[in-house]
This record gives structure tokens, sequence and C-alpha cells, in this order.
């Protein structure tokens, strides 16, 4: 049976390709999920996709994932620099985990520069627009090999 993913978009996200196209891109979050969903497909993975902009219900799905899902792959916009809450249910959800940012978070602004989630997965791509998330999805199919 494939192995299932979820895939987690953090606030704001639905808004790529509708606004800012200079720094995040004019690709949508609509097309990056189809994009996954293919290089799923390809690697015999399946994907529960979800985006919030609330860290709440980021924290829920985090606390579910144990039950249906593998691993994570999480682009957790804004609530990378700030959100102990996302740290703490990835640590207790205890999965492999990637963490995802379309810009590179070091050549930002300062308070861009740190993420307090890091800490909690087994790697961080930042910088690679959205093919940052096929590699990480092709980074956690392989630590669940
Ligand atoms: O580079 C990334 O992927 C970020 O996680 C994106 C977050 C930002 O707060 C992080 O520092 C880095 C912002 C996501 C919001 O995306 C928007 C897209 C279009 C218009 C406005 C926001």
């Amino acid at each position: 049976m494939a192995q299932r993913i979820m895939v987690l978009h953090g606030p704001n996200l639905n808004l790529l390709g509708k606004r800012e196209p200079h720094i995040y891109g004019e690709i949508t979050l609509q097309s990056i999920n189809t994009q996954l969903e293919a290089k799923a497909e390809e690697m015999d993975l399946e994907l529960e996709i979800h985006q919030s902009n609330h860290e709440g219900v980021l924290v829920d799905f985090i606390q579910e994932a144990p039950a249906r899902c593998a691993a994570i792959l999480i682009n957790p916009a804004a609530l990378t620099h700030y959100s102990i809450a996302l740290f703490d249910a990835l640590k207790a959800a205890d999965l492999p985990a990637v963490e995802i940012h379309l810009s590179n978070i070091y050549r930002r602004e300062e308070f861009r520069q740190k993420s307090v989630v890091s800490p909690a997965v087994n790697g961080v791509i930042s910088g690679l627009g959205s093919q940052g998330y096929l590699l990480g999805l092709e980074a956690l199919a392989s630590l669940l090999k």
C-alpha cells in the first residue's frame, strides 16, 4: 500500500500567484499542489494536502498526522519565525518532516532569518521556489526507505 505524506501550507500561501509575484513568483498554490500530486504518483506516494491561515488548525493536522501519514512536508509561512506550537506539535508527531520555503529566508529581512520550527524537522529547503516542494518530497521518500 502507498505511504501517505501530509503536505501543510501555512498562512497566506493561498494568495500565491495572486499577490506579490516579485517575491514569490507567478505560481499558484493549486499549481504547486498539482505538481506535487504528479511527482507523488511517480514515486508511488499518496498525499494529503491542507492549507490553513490558522496556527491551531495546523497544530491539529500535525497531531492527526501519525494516525494516517508517514511523513510531513510543511511550509509554515510566517509561523516559521515564531510558532513554538508548531515546533512542539512536530516534535510530538515524531515523523520524518521537511520544511520548505519558496524564498531564501536568509536573504530577506532579519526577522525571517530565524526558524523556530527547523530544530523539529529533518531538513530545510529554502529559496528554490516551487521546486523546493518537489525536492522535499523526494527527500521524504528516501527518508522513508
Ligand atoms: O518563502 C516562504 O515560503 C515563506 O515561508 C513565505 C511566507 C513568509 O512569511 C516566510 O517568511 C517565508 C509568506 C507566505 C505568504 O505568501 C504570500 C503570497 C502572496 C502574497 C502574499 C503572501
